[in-house]
C-alpha cells in the first residue's frame, strides 16, 4: 500500500517566544551627589566609569536615561536594588522600569 503523506496545514509556531524587554529609568533628582550615582550605576549595572558618568549626565540635563534593558525580572530587581542603595544613604535617588515598544 503506498504512504500518505500528510502536509502541515498551518505555519508551526515557533516554540521559543522572545520575552518582552523592559528598561531600567534613571531619574534626575537634586539632592543624590554625582559620584554616587556613577558609583550605583557601575555595582548594579557593570557600566563602565565613562559609560556609568555619560548615563548619570544625561540623567542630570535631561531628567531621565535609559540605563539598560532586561527581561522584566530582572529589570525590577535591579531597579529596586539600585533605589534602595540610594535609600540606604539617604538619598531620593530613584530608578523606574517601564515595558519597551
Ligand atoms: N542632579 C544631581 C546633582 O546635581 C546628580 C544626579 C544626576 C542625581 C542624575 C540623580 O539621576 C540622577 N547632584
Amino acid at each position: 500500500m503506498p504512504e500518505t503523506v500528510v502536509k502541515p496545514r498551518t505555519k508551526p509556531k515557533p516554540k521559543t517566544e522572545r520575552p518582552k524587554l523592559f528598561k531600567v529609568i534613571l531619574i534626575n533628582d537634586d539632592f543624590t551627589p554625582r559620584e554616587f550615582v556613577v558609583r550605583v550605576l557601575k555595582a548594579e549595572f557593570r557600566l563602565s566609569e565613562d559609560q556609568a558618568h555619560r548615563v548619570m549626565i544625561t540623567a542630570h540635563r535631561l531628567g531621565v536615561c535609559v540605563v539598560a534593558v532586561y527581561t522584566r525580572d530582572i529589570a525590577e530587581t535591579k531597579a529596586t536594588r539600585a533605589t534602595d542603595a540610594g535609600k540606604a544613604e539617604g538619598f531620593p535617588l530613584m530608578f523606574t522600569t517601564e515595558p519597551e515598544e
